[in-house]
């Protein structure tokens, strides 16, 4: 069987990469349809022979989809989920917009696969930098018990979209020739420079981006009392994120158990093997499905703690990937069909 796939927001940083890896991947498609805002319907985009006419992203552009996958921002998601789990296409959305709703399952799917069972029409992809930091700690989760964390994000501009990828090259030219930078989808200058501020601050002094770590660890790996400290840093680095974690667990630790359960884990490659200089790093793991793991030790701070290392795509298993993931798993349960 094959499927009528969308891909909503499919001239972004996230969208380029989805029809890259819908294809790599050899996804059931009966037919592929790009969706946009007004200002890219009527673009073409290709790839090799085939070429695709972007179209615009309306309500009545899920009549004959199957399956659309979401990546165009929170608000745009907001309008069109609901609208394409209407029409029997069950969307799967890269934004925070559904996350946690408790009719929708928010899936990574190499640790809660089955949730995409039962559906009502729209999955949750979770946030970019808790994807990855679960590579690392799921493994650990299901061998010690995770009890805490705390981690610190080291976050590229491709979580920010393709325009900041553009400006943080731009800003280097521009150091480069000795002229002033435009920064204008950052508030401050990220060449040379580290922003500790990925999203909106909330009340409390964390941002968004660091409450998603915890509530969105929380539902993925079914921790209601999990607990977790987060400082979400923007880096000047292209395309992959990095999370130092400092973690502790209800069972005495060990390292070499450790590293044994991130070598079995699907959505890892352990990279540890520090006298060699050898450790995950951003350029290594960009245009990667697994993620990197390393620097794994007792961490010297917390009882029964690990302390480690976490690199991963961030428009890969971050967003594209795992999107496509969670409709591979659709596909293999069988439970495409949206039933309200
Ligand atoms: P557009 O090219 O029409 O602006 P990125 O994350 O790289 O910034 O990309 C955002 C993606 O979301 C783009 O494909 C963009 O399309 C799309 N998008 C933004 N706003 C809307 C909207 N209101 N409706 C549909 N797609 C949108
Ligand atoms: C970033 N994590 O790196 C963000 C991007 O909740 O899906 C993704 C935001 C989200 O800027």
């Amino acid at each position: 069987m094959s499927y009528r796939v969308g891909i909503v927001g499919a001239t972004g940083a996230v969208g380029q990469e989805l029809i890259d890896l819908l294809y790599a991947r050899n996804f059931p498609m009966e037919s592929l349809t790009l969706l946009a805002s007004s200002r890219s319907a009527g673009k073409t985009i290709t790839r090799g022979d085939k070429s695709w006419t972007v179209e615009l992203a309306c309500p009545e552009a899920f009549d004959n989809l199957d399956i659309a996958i979401f990546s165009a921002g929170g608000s745009t998601s907001t309008d069109l989920c609901p609208e394409a789990a209407k029409r029997n296409c069950v969307a799967v959305d890269n934004s925070s917009a559904f996350r946690m709703d408790p009719n929708v399952p928010l899936v990574v799917p190499e640790i809660n696969a089955e949730a995409v069972r039962g559906h009502q029409g729209i999955i949750a992809n979770p946030n970019c930098s808790t994807a990855v930091a679960l590579m690392g700690l799921w493994p650990l989760h299901e061998l010690f018990g995770l009890k805490r964390f705390f981690a610190s994000t080291y976050q590229a501009a491709s979580g920010a979209g393709a325009a900041a990828m553009a400006e943080l090259e731009d800003q280097v030219r521009s150091w480069v020739k000795g002229e002033p930078m435009k920064a204008e989808q950052f508030p401050h200058q990220l060449a040379f420079n580290l922003l500790p501020h990925v999203d909106k601050f909330f009340e409390d002094g964390y941002t968004k981006e660091e409450h998603k770590m915890l509530n969105e660890s929380r539902k993925i790996m079914n921790l209601p009392e999990l607990r977790a400290s987060t400082t979400c840093v923007r880096v000047p680095v292209l395309r992959a994120h990095s999370i130092a974690i400092n973690a502790e667990f209800e069972r005495p630790v060990d390292v070499v158990k450790a590293r044994e359960a991130i070598s079995g884990f699907a959505g890892a490659d352990l990279c540890d093997e520090p006298a060699e200089n050898r450790y995950p790093m951003p350029i290594d793991f960009s245009g990667k499905e697994k993620c990197g793991v390393g620097r794994i030790r007792i961490d010297s701070a917390l009882d029964n703690g690990l302390a480690l290392w976490v690199v991963g795509d961030q428009l890969w298993k971050g967003a594209a990937l795992n999107a496509v993931q969670i409709a591979e798993a659709l596909v293999k349960l069988d439970a495409v069909a949206v039933s309200v």
